[in-house]
């Protein structure tokens, strides 16, 4: 039916000779969660039985990039071929899909075949829509602009940042859920650091323009930060959105999201957290909800119509803050779901929806959100992550590159649940 195509280093990609093709697992993008999911399924299913359908060529680890933003990694250090990722025990389809057929268990691809599956895992990730910024997509990147959420523009982060001779400086947050909601405000406690260590914070003015009504959703690391923020100097202006930057004249207009008034800032440096919403070809899609996130059960990852469809990370509606820590969470019980359902039993798997947002608030130190559904404390460590600490910038730095690459992403780190349990046996907190 279909001849094996180039071989790279270790990956086969698939080249199919006819326009359709089938697999027992299929699984869509080879993002955080596509690759956790399709190495852990390819062990456990052999060798053919699970597809990737992934178009890019490269690979990032994003969370990398508030510290290639703030000078402390390497741009380099972020990204590795595809190739060098998938497993070898997937065939990698390098193309995008398309179009979902669920009633006929199979998508289209932009290269115009066909794939059925019994199976499907999406893990499409979120999209960024710079666009929807009036003037913003013209100048990220350029006039004092730059954006930590894009390859392309987060090397120019640095860049303002190491080139600053003082004036303004703004930092946003927009009016849509965003993936790692905490990463608009790291870069700015960097930023401060960095200026303090220079002896130029005198002449700078730092602004947080934020959508939201709080700093941070889970309360217990919102105490924290408010009072990082103020020691820092920072001036906080929540429920403003940024609706238009004119890059010539280096203004940005925030619309008040109570009153409807607009105010226009004149900025030297901007550090912009673009809109982001679900991926076009998942709006409107017959696994989409009413906004075009993946509709699945929140605890078992399973689509709500289409018991043979799954949904992993970003580009769900589990109602959690959308992360590569969550996205570990979420692997072990969808991988352990969709098994159960292959076998015909019942789904015991449930996720809590544990997730991490690791907040350097200076080189060297750094608060440990991690928490659920509800914005409660699921801390791994026994002492009070609410406070910033040092150990934890390093593990952040230093070792979570390490757990991604070779854990993570060969679908052997589901989330530090078994280490929090073990760690908090008649322990006390301080
Ligand atoms: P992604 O990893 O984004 O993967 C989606 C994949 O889908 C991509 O490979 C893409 O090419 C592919 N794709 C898209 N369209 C198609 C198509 N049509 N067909 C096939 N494939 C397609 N998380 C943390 O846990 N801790 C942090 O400290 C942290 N900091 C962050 C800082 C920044 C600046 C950013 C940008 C992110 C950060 N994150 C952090 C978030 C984390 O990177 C994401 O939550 C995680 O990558 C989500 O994984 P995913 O698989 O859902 O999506
Ligand atoms: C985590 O599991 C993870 O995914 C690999 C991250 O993304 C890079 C994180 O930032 C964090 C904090 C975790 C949680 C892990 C521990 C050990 C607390």
């Amino acid at each position: 039916m279909h001849r094996f195509g180039e071989a790279t280093r270790r990956v086969r990609i698939r080249r199919f000779a006819s326009n359709a093709s089938s697999y027992r697992v299929l699984v869509l993008g080879g993002g955080a969660g596509g690759q956790a999911v399709s190495s852990a399924l390819s062990r456990r299913l052999g060798k053919g039985a699970v597809g990737v359908v992934e178009p890019a060529s490269v690979h990032y680890y994003q969370p990398m990039w508030t510290f290639v933003g703030a000078g402390a990694k390497r741009f380099e250090e972020s990204r590795k071929d595809m190739s060098d990722v998938m497993s070898s025990g997937v065939d990698w389809i390098k193309t995008a899909v398309t179009q979902f057929e669920p009633e006929k268990n199979r998508v289209a691809t932009q290269d115009g075949k066909t794939i059925s599956y019994e199976y499907l895992v999406v893990a499409l990730g979120i999209q960024l829509d710079f666009h929807k910024v009036k003037g913003l997509a013209e100048c990220v990147g350029k006039d004092g602009v730059s954006s930590n959420y894009s390859a392309n523009t987060v090397r120019m982060t640095w860049k303002f940042l190491e080139d600053f001779k003082g004036g303004e400086a703004l930092f946003t947050f927009p009016n849509t859920p965003i993936k790692c909601a905490g990463a608009p405000q790291k870069i700015m406690y960097l930023a401060d650091d960095l200026w303090r260590k220079k002896g130029m914070r005198g002449n700078v003015n730092i602004s947080y323009y934020s959508s939201l009504p709080v700093i941070f959703g889970a309360k217990k690391y919102a105490a924290t930060l408010n009072q990082v923020a103020k020691c820092k100097d920072v001036n906080l202006n929540f429920r403003h959105n940024l609706v238009e930057v004119k890059g010539k004249s280096k203004e940005a207009i925030f619309e008040n999201l109570d009153t409807q008034e607009k105010k226009t800032v004149k900025y030297d440096f901007m550090h912009v957290t673009p809109p982001m919403s679900p991926p076009d070809i998942l709006k409107g899609s017959p696994l989409s909800d009413a906004v075009g996130w993946v509709d699945v059960d929140k605890e078992t990852l399973q689509h709500k119509k289409y018991p043979n469809v799954f949904g992993i990370g970003d580009c769900t509606n589990v109602p959690t803050s959308k992360t590569a820590a969550a996205v570990a969470g979420q692997s072990g019980v969808l991988r352990e779901n969709l098994l159960a359902a292959m076998r015909g039993q019942a789904l015991t798997q449930k996720y809590d929806g544990y997730t991490s947002c690791p907040l350097p608030t200076s080189y060297g130190k750094l608060v440990l959100a991690e928490f659920d559904f509800n914005g409660e404390p699921l801390e791994t460590f026994p002492v009070n992550q609410g406070k910033e600490r040092r150990p934890f910038y390093f593990m952040k730095k230093d070792m979570m590159p390490f757990l991604y690459w070779n854990l993570l992403l060969k679908g052997r780190w589901k989330g530090p649940k078994m280490m929090r349990t073990l760690a908090h046996l008649g322990m006390n907190k301080r």
